[in-house]
């Protein structure tokens, strides 16, 4: 039974099909893998997948990360009900596609991952890397920092880990240890990089030594705990912009507490919630001058209910929802706010 008009015709019904249907883009996004159609369309974000994961120090699976996240996330609709956006009005976003990541090939993976971010961030588009394990921050941070300037851009790092160690188990190529590379190669200055969620057994006094001699500033769990997520956030954000003309935004999906994210490597209890990351990102992509973000070690195989990979597609629609909110303010616009309850 439907109503008038002919909702059910046999059409292509393009971005409007159902999420479990037709070709699994992001989010439903066209899908634009060619450099060609990227640099004709010049749109504002593209999401680039990361599919690589044997820097993993425990359980693997985050190669399989960018395609759980195009094919089994729930695409909940475009309208922010807090923001009152209408998200893709304002903000053009495509698929990207996937860096090449042949297996057992770090420096080769490391090098078109890092090829293909700087592409994109060539064309003014923000590249927006889902993952993969954390290693592929080292060479997407240094891409966009190729482009925006060394030592120019501030790292804001959401994870439970620090990822600053040295080298692990002789990887210097970690998922460890991509921290300390952009930090050693002047890709971000220590004093601009800021880390959120840390909590745990690691990593050991030696390395946070070192953070602390590169200027380095953190906020643990404990603090968030202690504080409240809003005031570390905000805190958070003004240190890495001090200073800094672009921010990167590095969320690792193991900032959330295992019970919201099983689905990731190296899962370790006591992590924030969706509802405190969610507007932590959204508070960021508001407020800094955010030129690209990734989102890491989302591993599908030990996910359950997809609770992990609706978590972190969720990360990415906050991003894209604050940048259409800035476009039109810019524009000179104001928000529309159906969604706003009655009396509040
Ligand atoms: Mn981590």
């Amino acid at each position: 039974m439907t109503s008038d008009g002919d909702p059910v015709a046999d059409e292509d019904p393009g971005p409007d099909a159902p999420g479990y249907a037709g070709l699994a883009t992001f989010a439903g996004l066209p899908w634009m893998p060619g450099l060609g159609e990227l640099r004709e369309r010049r749109p504002d974000m593209a999401v680039v997948g990361a599919p690589f994961d044997i820097a993993t120090t425990h359980r693997p699976g985050a190669r399989f990360g960018p395609r759980a996240l195009r094919a089994q996330a729930y695409n909940p609709g475009t309208y922010h009900l807090d923001l009152g956006v209408e998200i893709f009005d304002w903000l053009d976003v495509v698929d990207a596609g996937d860096a090449h990541c042949p297996h057992g090939l770090t420096e080769a993976s490391h090098r078109n991952i890092r090829t293909k971010v700087r592409q994109i961030a060539e064309l003014g588009i923000r590249p927006l890397i889902i993952g993969g394990d954390h290693s592929i921050t080292w060479p997407a941070a240094s891409g966009v920092a190729e482009v925006v300037g060394w030592g120019e851009v501030g790292l804001l790092h959401f994870d439970a880990h620090a990822d600053t160690a040295d080298i692990i188990d002789g990887n210097l190529a970690s998922h460890g240890t991509p921290m300390r590379r952009l930090i050693e190669s002047g890709a971000v200055r220590g004093r601009n990089f800021v880390q959120v969620g840390l909590r745990g057994y690691w990593p050991p006094p030696d390395v946070f030594a070192w953070m602390r001699d590169q200027g380095m500033r953190w906020h643990l769990m404990q603090e968030i705990w202690e504080r409240g997520s809003r005031e570390v956030i905000t805190e958070a954000i003004a240190q890495a912009v001090d200073g800094c003309r672009a921010l990167y935004l590095s969320v690792d999906i193991d900032v959330l507490d295992p019970g919201f994210a099983p689905g990731t490597g190296t899962p370790e209890p006591g992590g924030m919630t969706p509802v405190d990351l969610l507007r932590a990102v959204r508070q960021i992509a508001l407020d800094t001058p955010i030129v690209a973000a990734d989102i890491v070690e989302v591993s599908p195989p030990y996910d359950h209910a997809d609770t992990t990979v609706n978590s972190a597609h969720r990360v990415a629609l906050e991003i894209f929802a604050a940048l259409a909110h800035r476009r039109r303010t810019e524009a000179g616009e104001t928000p529309d706010l159906p969604g706003k309850a009655p009396g509040s």
